[in-house]
């Protein structure tokens, strides 16, 4: 059976080829697993480009001092969930970052000054939102692993710089990594010929800086990304329209979060769980252990249901701010 491999994949794999570091081949790689058609054709070329990653994951974490090395395509997800902001050089996504969460990123006034990708944690109400800085997307330096932390992210914040003169170029390459990632944001209905193994996700774009502005360089800004996605001005410097982003940056997660408590004691507030839109009474209860999952006969919850403590089953499906109390 022929593989019918998309040129997409051919790319990939050229780059692979091509990869000067390890950090680029194992960019390549798992480029080319995720633009590998699956079918029967494939399975062998598959198992072998699997075998290629573990083996070359190995060399890595020899290659690096003590042994280890985060792959920095990787960022472990922490919170609710993970927002990775992508945007052009000198943009102001460092200084996002620093607006929003704890993290302290260098900020610079010449490019390039982000050389890895950088978590904070944003926090809003009870809970926290991961938001991750990277280096800038530009042409010929785009780093090949921002494709992966792309497919990988929760969400995408496209950040522009509404001063930039060049602002309709940044704007392609940052649709056009997306299209690589297979990113497709959720607002753009879904072709009946889309690609493959697409990751629908929230993409937001924030036009920065506009503290600079009177609203007609925004106007640009959002014609160049694209009226389909959402587009909020913001400023960094003034904390302009960042008020209005945090709690769409947790509602946009489409989770849930719930506090569960014992028969007899009062429930822990302020350590809500954080689950996907749609998690049932059985998906919590795994969530706590997975014996109490196993062993559970009812729950009873306050919150939006009909009245306090009403008895529900393991299918019960959860609403945002549920108290929950499982009985084994
Ligand atoms: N006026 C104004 N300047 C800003 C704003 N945000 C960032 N800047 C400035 O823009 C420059 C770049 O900011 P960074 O946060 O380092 O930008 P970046 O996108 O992280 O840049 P790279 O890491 O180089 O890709 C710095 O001089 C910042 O002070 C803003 O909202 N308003
Ligand atoms: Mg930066």
């Amino acid at each position: 059976m022929p593989a019918n491999l998309t040129p997409q994949y051919h790319d990939a794999e050229e780059r692979f080829k091509a990869a000067a570091s390890h950090e680029e081949k194992l960019a390549a790689l798992h480029e080319m697993i995720a633009l590998l058609p699956k079918h029967k054709g494939t399975e062998k070329l598959f198992a072998d480009l699997k075998k290629r990653l573990a083996k070359l994951e190995e060399e890595v974490e020899h290659a690096a001092h003590g042994g280890r090395r985060a792959d920095p395509g990787h960022v472990k997800r922490e919170g609710a969930g993970q927002w990775v902001l992508l945007g052009e050089p000198n943009a102001g996504k460092s200084s996002l970052l620093a607006a929003l969460t704890h993290a302290h990123p260098e900020i610079g006034e010449y490019p390039f000054t982000t050389r890895v990708p950088l978590p904070g944690m944003m926090p809003f109400e009870d809970v926290q939102v991961q938001l991750v800085d990277t280096p800038a997307v530009a042409a010929g330096h785009t780093e090949p692993y921002l494709v992966n932390l792309a497919h990988n992210a929760d969400g995408i914040l496209l950040v522009l710089d509404v001063t930039a003169d060049d602002g309709e170029v940044a704007a392609r390459l940052l649709l056009e990594l997306l299209e690589r990632a297979r990113v497709w944001p959720r607002t753009r209905p879904v072709p009946a010929d889309a690609p493959p193994f697409l990751a629908i996700r929230p993409v937001i774009a924030l036009g920065n800086k506009a503290d600079l502005d009177d609203g007609t360089f925004a106007e640009l800004a959002r014609e160049a990304i694209g009226k389909d996605l959402p587009f909020h001005a913001v400023s960094a410097f003034t904390g302009a329209g960042l008020d209005e982003l945090r709690p769409l940056l947790y509602r946009e997660l489409r989770r849930v979060r719930v506090y569960a408590k014992e028969p007899g004691k009062k429930p822990d507030l302020a350590a809500p769980f954080v689950l996907p839109d749609g998690a049932t009474v059985h998906d919590l209860a795994e969530r706590v252990h997975k014996d109490i999952a196993a062993a559970l006969r009812f729950a009873r919850i306050w919150g939006h249901a009909k009245f306090d403590g009403q008895q529900v089953d393991r299918q019960h499906v959860l609403v945002d701010r549920d108290v929950v109390e499982l009985h084994a």
